[in-house]
């Protein structure tokens, strides 16, 4: 059961860019040829048989996790064991590819394939949103924002009055630190190298910054642990490097700090650390799509649509499709 949909606009995702550059992480699959892209919002144009979520004319967000909602891993996360079967495959749930170009059939990416006019999904990875809302906004519901506010809110579920501290600055972890603030967090410290982004970082809800070029002279987990009185309660590393995660596990309180991995590293990279870390009671966890389902995401939306979901802030530069690669340009610079 599929739906062709009409996209309308797609978000380019550091993913994507990790695929096209040949540093495809665990999960997309890495196919070439494909049609890339998987942070997407478009109109549906027409449906299959048996198909009843959605209709003709249905504004819908594209989903990289659909879930099946009948199998073991469905009743407790958003890792659908029969999606995941299929991950990086670059063919539909049902093992079919429904793109050619000149009589060559491409691989899907994703299962979403967002870069296209039109693009053909099982029906169980489209969402229909509120028609209200902005295509050209809400595609970046469908993978960077809620990645970075569900690891906050749904993952490590911040508390009110804590400290929070987030590597990375970029989409992903401006919207870790945008869901700390909805938790009522006290202090939200931003970590990164580049000083330009402490700016927009203030304006997604962080109180302060700390610049590791700075602290050449100790490690950033001294200079944190200085700054809380110990350590922080919350953690997020938002860049996918396994020198920050470490370091992000040891900014933690002793006992009770909950350290979130959101960034992917790279293929084949591993972990080091003392596991007296973890003897002491510094805990670590991960966090997918910010542990949020399909079916979240028309809330995400509404919150959206009533002021109290930032979106918008987060558009850096808009594009026609003929220059997509400024897109990826604008991504290798760290600008975009
Ligand atoms: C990624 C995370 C790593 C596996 C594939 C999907 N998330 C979104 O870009
Ligand atoms: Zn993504």
């Amino acid at each position: 059961m599929t739906v062709r949909v009409k996209i309308h606009s797609t978000g380019v995702c550091h993913t994507d860019a990790s695929t096209l550059w040949g540093r495809d992480p665990e999960g997309p699959g890495g196919l070439f040829p494909t049609i890339l892209g998987h942070e997407g919002a478009g109109i549906v144009e027409s449906i299959g048989e048996g198909v009843t979520n959605v209709k003709p004319g249905d504004h819908v967000i594209p989903l990289w996790l659909p879930h099946c909602g009948g199998c073991r891993a469905c009743g407790k996360t958003n890792l659908c064991e029969k999606v995941w079967k299929m991950m990086g495959k670059g063919v539909l749930l049902d093992g079919t590819s429904r793109f050619t170009c000149k009589g060559k059939t491409l691989f899907h990416y994703m299962g979403t394939s967002t870069f296209s006019q039109y693009t053909v999904l099982p029906d169980i990875s489209v969402v229909k949103v509120n028609s209200a809302a902005r295509l050209d906004r809400v595609c970046l519901l469908g993978c960077g924002i809620p990645t970075g506010y569900g690891s906050a809110l749904n993952t490590a579920k911040v508390t009110e009055g804590s400290s929070v501290a987030v590597w990375g600055l970029g989409t992903i972890g401006l919207a870790a630190v945008m869901g700390a603030r909805k938790a009522n967090a006290k202090r939200i410290i931003g970590v990164d190298i580049n000083p330009e982004k402490f700016q927009v970082g203030k304006k997604f809800g962080c109180t302060e910054f700390v610049n590791p070029k700075e602290h050449e002279d100790r490690p950033i987990q001294e200079v944190l642990a200085d700054m809380t009185d110990g350590g922080l309660d919350f953690t997020f590393e938002c860049i996918g490097n396994v020198q920050t995660m470490r370091a992000a596990l040891e900014s933690l309180q002793k006992g009770w700090g909950v350290s979130t991995i959101v960034g992917v590293a790279g293929r084949g990279l591993e972990l080091a650390f003392p596991p007296f870390q973890l003897l002491i009671g510094r805990k670590w966890t991960g966090s997918f799509f910010g542990d949020y389902k399909g079916e979240d995401l028309p809330a995400l939306v509404e919150e959206y649509l009533k002021g109290e979901l930032m979106v918008d802030e987060f558009v850096t530069q808009e594009l026609q499709m003929d220059d997509i690669n400024k897109a990826f340009d604008s991504l290798r610079g760290g600008k975009g």
